[in-house]
């Protein structure tokens, strides 16, 4: 009877806490929907005529100390929206408790010198004062092209000085449209046309037309479309031959093997990852890896220095907003059969709610690759013993502009975190009169390459900046430098000359978590907790650990790299601060530098057993070849999060073999005929 009751009470409880939402969910559309009707009747948005366009609407995540301290029992916690909007000449920033229908704060920045991402109004705006200027008509007509036919985008102008100042711009660029050919229209770029625009005033302020002579391509050969029927005129390659463990409650709290983690999608960060917590074995206590984890930056210079050109260095989150630019991922070949799909909800710029289908998916992950294994040579019976890896993965893909940016959170049994980018889409091309490597001149830089005729690739640099709130076992965790170095030995101790040796550094302020990576001067790098030792008595920890990456060459003091200062070091420290997410300063868009990180790790505060965040810069050298024409295959680089000393042994050793009937079977099947598998 007891143990009835019991039963239902856990019942009644688990019920009630699963219709509580978890404090992280990102607000819902019904709660947009009311922060809408707050604001429209709070000034100025309670004037239709003078509603600032929405650039931002998302939760206000309760403080770090409340979401720590919170369970699936407890009463809910606060459910407020942060707001930023901008009208003319004023960025606004709101705060608002939703069900009290209370604004807790509202301040406004007139005559901001750094602006919100751009809003699709903006984007459209821009486009269409472009293309009503009589002067772009006169020379796209001369172009001898059809000034209906012609597709304008903006480009963020960065900030040089005073021509950047006091004025909200969008230089504008325009590609020629061939949709009878192609959808591909960023291989027909109108070369040298630029045009600089007002967003705020809708006027242009000066076009320049620099490109004459170098011929607009026609798109001929660039589709990638299989509908478009381009592709499948011509001769098709070969077909190659063709496997849900996991729970997500409250459509947001994954639950796979020994991971639980809270997955969202946010307008400006794209997925965000929080509440990572892992365990060795089933009915152990769960232990927290990781508080939040997104990227925070990406920045995109280009290496070319001409008028229409030298101010290409993008800041995608910050800019343009990589969840903004996130788009329904397309089943089976986004992502795999066995995917679960998670939709955002987003705020327009009117503040109306709207939701993007499938911007998320989550699925496990078999490859055929091994877990562990050995095989057992010197004892009395044969042993092969081998577990195979099985991962899940969290994959979101933005596509900002011409790039498609695919990010994967893999998660395996062993504790490893594994953070993928990927990149593919459209190069930047610029258009040129050379047709043949054998017409450039010897002494003339192409800043890229000829990929074909009349189009060069520039060169440029990708790199992604994550922000990673590590804690360890709780939130009071060390920076420690695991210095690697050579140490000599003396002949008469041994016949050695010399080994390598590590000792353990402890970064005590921000200035000693600053690294720039260096094969013959290397570390390791550990967030450790270390109050928390292991069995053994060695603190608990993770490491960060760098794959194939790159740093950017560009000069400190060059305007893209002031404002991208982030970029500086691979890996930084920061002591937590929940206003100090943005790498590149809460406002992007035509920034100064002078709200990074570089600038907050200024301050150099103590980060020794501290609430502390890592930030790692994954990035990319990207020298087009003609492959990337005329759509990129994908490229990929990645870091690990990887447990050290955080285990007390191996923990996937007590992971089960897998049968017959515990992964899908794939039969091969003759031509023709449908693959069989089972169970999927
Ligand atoms: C914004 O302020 C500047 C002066 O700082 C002024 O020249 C400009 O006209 C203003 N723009 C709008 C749209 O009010
Ligand atoms: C595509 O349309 C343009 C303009 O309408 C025309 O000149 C061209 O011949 C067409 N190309 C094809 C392949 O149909
Ligand atoms: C490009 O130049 C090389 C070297 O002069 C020549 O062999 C090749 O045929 C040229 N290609 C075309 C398409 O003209
Ligand atoms: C973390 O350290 C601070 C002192 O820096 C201390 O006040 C706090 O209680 C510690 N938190 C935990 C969870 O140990
Ligand atoms: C938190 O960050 C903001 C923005 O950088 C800064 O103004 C503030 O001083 C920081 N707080 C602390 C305690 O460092
Ligand atoms: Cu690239």
């Amino acid at each position: 009877m007891e143990s009835l009751a019991a039963l239902l009470l856990l019942i009644l409880l688990s019920s009630l806490a699963s219709s509580f939402p978890h404090p992280l969910d990102p607000l819902t559309f019904t709660e947009i929907s009311t922060v809408r009707s707050i604001l429209s009747s709070h000034p100025p948005f309670s004037h239709p005529n003078s509603f600032p366009s929405i650039t931002s609407l998302s939760l206000l995540e309760p403080p770090k100390t409340s979401i720590l301290s919170w369970l699936p029992s407890s009463p809910p916690l606060p459910r407020r929206a942060t707001i930023t909007a901008y009208s003319p000449n004023l960025t606004h920033l709101l705060s608002i408790d939703i069900p009290s229908r209370l604004i807790l704060s509202h301040s406004t920045i007139p005559h901001p010198s750094a602006f919100p991402r751009l809003t699709s109004s903006d984007i459209s705006r821009a486009s269409s004062t472009t293309l009503s200027d009589p002067r772009v008509i006169r020379i796209i007509k001369n172009r001898g092209l059809d000034p209906s036919r012609i597709n304008c985008l903006p480009l963020s102008p960065g900030w040089f000085g005073p021509q950047e100042e006091n004025r909200r711009l969008a230089k504008v660029q325009c590609f020629a449209l061939f949709y009878n050919t192609t959808a591909n229209f960023y291989m027909s770029p109108i070369e040298g046309l630029m045009v600089l625009v007002d967003l705020d005033v809708g006027a242009v302020v000066w076009v320049r037309d620099e490109g004459r002579g170098i011929p607009v391509p026609n798109g001929e050969g660039t589709d990638y479309r299989y509908t478009g029927g381009a592709v499948r005129r011509g001769v098709m390659m070969e077909r190659a031959g063709g496997g849900t463990g996991f729970e997500v409650e409250g459509g947001h709290m994954v639950k796979w093997g020994n991971w639980e983690l809270h997955v969202k999608a946010d307008e400006r960060a794209g997925i965000v990852v929080s509440t990572a917590k892992v365990r060795a074995v089933e009915g152990e206590e769960w232990r927290s890896v990781m508080y939040k984890g997104f990227a925070s930056e990406l920045f995109v210079p280009y290496m070319e220095g001409s008028e229409g050109w030298y101010f290409r260095g993008y800041m995608d989150a910050g800019e343009y907003g990589l969840g903004s630019c996130a788009m329904p991922l397309v089943r089976l070949n986004d992502c795999p059969r066995n995917a679960y799909y998670m939709d955002a909800v987003f705020a327009g710029e009117d503040g109306r709610p709207f939701v993007r289908p499938d911007v998320i998916c989550l699925f496990e992950r078999y490859t055929g690759d091994v877990a562990w294994r050995h095989s057992e040579l010197f004892s009395d019976e044969a042993i092969h013993e081998s577990r195979p890896k099985v991962t899940l993965v969290a994959r979101m893909v933005a596509s900002v502009g011409n790039y498609d940016y695919i990010f994967d959170w893999e998660f395996q049994q062993d504790g490893l975190i594994k953070i993928k980018v990927s990149l593919s889409g459209m190069l930047m091309v610029k258009g040129t009169v050379y047709q043949n490597m054998s017409q450039v001149p010897k002494e003339h830089d192409l800043h890229g390459t000829l990929v074909t005729e009349n189009l060069i690739g520039i060169t440029h640099d990708h790199f992604i900046t994550f922000y990673l709130d590590m804690d360890i076992d709780g939130p009071n965790n060390s920076f420690v430098k695991v210095h690697m170095t050579k140490q000599e030995i003396s002949p008469e101790e041994s016949p050695r000359k010399s080994i390598l040796k590590f000792n353990r550094e402890v970064a005590r302020t921000e200035k000693d978590g600053r690294i720039k990576l260096n094969l013959y001067d290397p570390s390791e790098f550990h967030i450790v907790n270390p109050a928390r030792l292991s069995k053994v008595g060695n603190p608990s920890g993770y490491k960060i650990v760098p794959a194939a990456t790159a740093a950017s060459l560009l000069d400190l003091t060059d305007p893209p790299q002031l404002r991208s200062g982030f970029t500086n070091n691979q890996i930084w420290i920061t002591p937590y601060n929940q206003s100090e997410e943005w790498a590149g300063g809460l406002f992007a868009y035509q920034s100064r530098g002078d709200d990074t990180l570089a600038v907050w790790s200024e301050r150099d505060r103590p980060i020794e057993n501290k609430d502390i965040v890592t930030w790692y810069t994954l990035g990319f050298h990207h020298i087009p070849c003609q492959e990337d024409y005329p759509l990129m295959p994908t490229v990929s680089s990645s870091f690990d999060l990887k447990p050290a000393n955080f285990f007390d042994k191996n923990p996937i050793l007590r992971a089960a073999p897998y049968f017959e009937e515990d992964l899908p079977v794939c039969e091969t099947f003759a031509r023709g005929e449908l693959p069989n598998c089972n169970s999927i």
